[in-house]
């Protein structure tokens, strides 16, 4: 089996199949289109057709056989390369064979995208390091744009329009204001038009501040009126180099962001200032809900607190996008309540696709079934939008861990259309990034990716536990952690509340009441102990130690039994990739090999860290049926990781002096 380096991701298509094509005219769009059916179609003769449907949306295509031919039609001609990757897939996931619904002389199918706006969020700086990245540099390479243009912007928009994805935000939340300078709009520009063909829109983050920033003005008060104008102009010129760009994404008033508030305003006058500068050329601004200060309220209360009042006030091209959960992309976390209470106004969810909480890129964590457990309490009705935190590095297989490219795809999948099941798209990932599995190594490496994203909570954070991550970099447990003079709001005891008593942060009535947030049924719920989901348990309630689970065993022992299925459950993926080497090529098989070798050392540090800790509260055995701890607490409270492409000041300082 030839070595594979997995640069191809997903899209191992084969080539000179000299499919006969046809299209209505030749444009940047349909000759992608053709070509990559000519290379790679092998079934009977397609015949591309722009034409208006009335159960299209613009991107939405149907798939027909009619009179020996295979028709795709689609009112846009960026539907038809959806149409065209969409056939390529059932042909490499073999649902084209005889027999299949596919073969079947009237076969049709149709498809549309749930939510119009599929982007992805490059949390990337203009230095090429990627907060929270973990799969090498910034694709994009701003020191020899725009003249020198790498292979691999192309293979990037092509790999994202095979799944639908529809427009990236190039850099970070933490924005520089650099990244409107003329300069650097020219370099934008190159990248706009490497990706326009691929129907990707360009959208960028930018920084509140930059009028001051950048052009020295004395305010950036988004009711000044130089500061308007400053932004107008700046539209304008934006618009005239790329006539197709997408709108701004804002952190404001976040994490030490500059932000309207600073100026006495509201977060929506803050956001309208922009859409009403964009408004002209259709643009929109993504105003992100990611606040939260040191304040008194439960950090997990602090948004709603600040949104919800302002709903109704916001422009119509305005799009709030809120975290899938109320904290920070934990694990698991409930969804966030401000889905559902902004009524007048258009929400959309982020995702995070890079593991920033989930072993970076050394830990297999398949994510879908993680979204879908949003998307269940979420429906896409009431979105019109959804972000990715992109995880897509200069590493030769763009994400550094094999099975993390499996995440890029599912979100571009789910995006698309989230009533698809984590099944199907592990099972339709599979099928393309490997040779044919067999099926039973085929299933046993599915089940291996669906079990995974649980596994990684129940050796982390079972039971409803967040947020007690190491400081800083949030890899490895530091439930521990205290750092003198930091904000309380980010450290873990803040969250996990561990005390003679027992353990959990109570939102319950008795509590912070953070449950009110919670549509009535819910709140209660999640507000009552007895019948709160134990996923959420210790999210929503400190419960006793000694609380009777709905197994019969006690919390603590219950606790200890979740950190070590963590770790059985990581062994298990061990013994379930080793015994599918022969289906592998050796070069990925060892590379996933030594990153589980990695999770299962991590898992058994995240189990030993945390019951070491916890019991010095619980005070009670840890059951003699479960492994033995192989660390001591004090080996463990000695592990400092140093923090890497974080570009938080006050947290570098922090870790130097401690
Ligand atoms: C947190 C990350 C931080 C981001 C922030 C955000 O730790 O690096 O800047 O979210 O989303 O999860 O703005």
């Amino acid at each position: 089996m030839a070595a594979e380096d997995g640069s191809h991701l997903w899209l191992r298509l084969p080539a000179g199949a000299q499919a006969q094509v046809s299209a209505p005219r030749s444009s940047p769009t349909l000759d992608i289109a053709v070509s990559e059916l000519q290379q790679a179609w092998k079934g009977a003769p397609v015949q591309l057709i722009v034409k208006k449907d009335k159960q299209l949306q613009p991107e939405g295509f149907r798939i027909q056989r009619k009179d020996g031919r295979i028709v795709l039609a689609s009112p846009t001609e960026t539907g038809l390369l959806y149409a065209a990757y969409h056939l390529l897939r059932l042909q490499e996931t073999g649902r084209c064979t005889t027999g299949s619904p596919f073969s079947a002389p009237d076969f049709q199918l149709t498809e549309n995208p749930a939510y119009s706006l599929r982007i992805l969020n490059h949390w990337d700086n203009l230095n090429r390091t990627v907060e929270r990245g973990y799969a090498g540099q910034s694709l994009w390479n701003w020191e020899e744009l725009p003249d020198t243009l790498s292979g691999r912007y192309e293979a990037y928009a092509r790999a994202n329009a095979s799944i639908g994805i529809n427009g990236k935000v190039l850099n970070n939340v933490n924005a520089s204001p650099k990244i409107l300078s003329a300069g650097y709009l020219q370099k934008v520009k190159a990248l706009a038009d490497i990706f326009r063909p691929y129907g990707l829109r360009v959208y960028l983050s930018v920084n509140f501040a930059s009028p001051m920033i950048l052009d020295s003005l004395s305010t950036a008060d988004p009711l000044d009126k130089e500061v308007i104008r400053w932004w107008k102009n700046k539209v304008k010129e934006i618009y005239r180099i790329i006539p197709d760009f997408g709108g701004f994404l804002v952190k404001a008033n976040s994490e030490g962001q500059p932000g309207p508030c600073d100026f006495g305003r509201t977060h929506a006058e803050g956001a309208n200032m922009l859409a009403d500068a964009l408004k002209p050329y259709k643009g929109i601004v993504m105003w992100r809900a990611f606040v939260y200060s040191p304040s008194d309220a439960d950090r997990a209360k602090q948004a709603y607190l600040e949104f919800k009042p302002l709903d109704g006030q916001f422009r119509s091209n305005v799009i709030v996008q809120v975290k899938n959960g109320p904290i920070d992309f934990q694990p698991r976390e409930p969804y966030s309540p401000l889905f559902g209470a902004m009524q007048h106004t258009p929400l959309m969810a982020e995702f995070q696709v890079t593991q920033e909480y989930l072993g970076h890129s050394n830990h297999i964590a398949y994510l879908a079934p993680m979204w879908k457990e949003f998307f269940e309490l979420v429906p896409p009705a009431s979105l019109k939008a959804i972000a990715g935190v992109a995880n897509i590095g200069t590493d030769t297989n763009w994400c550094g861990h094999t099975f993390a490219q499996a995440n890029w795809y599912a979100f571009g999948r789910l995006a698309w259309q989230p009533s698809l099941s984590s099944e199907d798209i592990a099972g339709e990932w599979l099928a393309q990034t490997f040779q044919p599995l067999g099926n039973e190594t085929g299933s046993r490496l599915k089940k291996m990716m669906l079990d995974s994203r649980e596994a990684v909570v129940n050796y982390m954070m079972p039971l409803g536990l967040h947020h007690i991550f190491a400081w800083g970099h949030h890899y490895g447990p530091e439930p521990w952690c205290i750092i003198p003079g930091a904000r309380p709001d980010w450290l873990p005891s803040y969250y996990h509340r561990a005390d003679k008593q027992g353990i959990g942060f109570d939102r319950s009535s008795k509590g912070s009441n953070a449950v009110a947030q919670y549509p009535e049924a819910l709140a209660k719920q999640y507000g009552n102990i007895d019948t709160c989901p134990e996923e959420y348990l210790l999210w929503f309630h400190h419960v006793p130690w000694t609380y009777r689970m709905k197994n019969g065993r006690n919390l603590w022992d219950e606790l200890c039994y979740r950190y070590d299925s963590g770790v059985r459950q990581v062994r298990e993926f061990q013994k379930v990739w080793d015994a599918a080497e022969k289906y592998i090529d050796a070069e990925r098989f060892r590379e996933v090999q030594s990153h589980l070798r990695i999770q299962a050392r991590d898992a058994v540090w995240w189990k030993d860290a945390c019951l070491l800790y916890f019991q010095k509260f619980s005070g009670m055995p840890i059951p003699y049926d479960i492994e033995r701890p192989v660390h001591s607490l004090k080996d463990l409270q000695e592990v400092h990781l140093p923090i890497s492409n974080f570009e938080c000041p006050t947290e570098e300082l922090l870790n130097r002096n401690r």
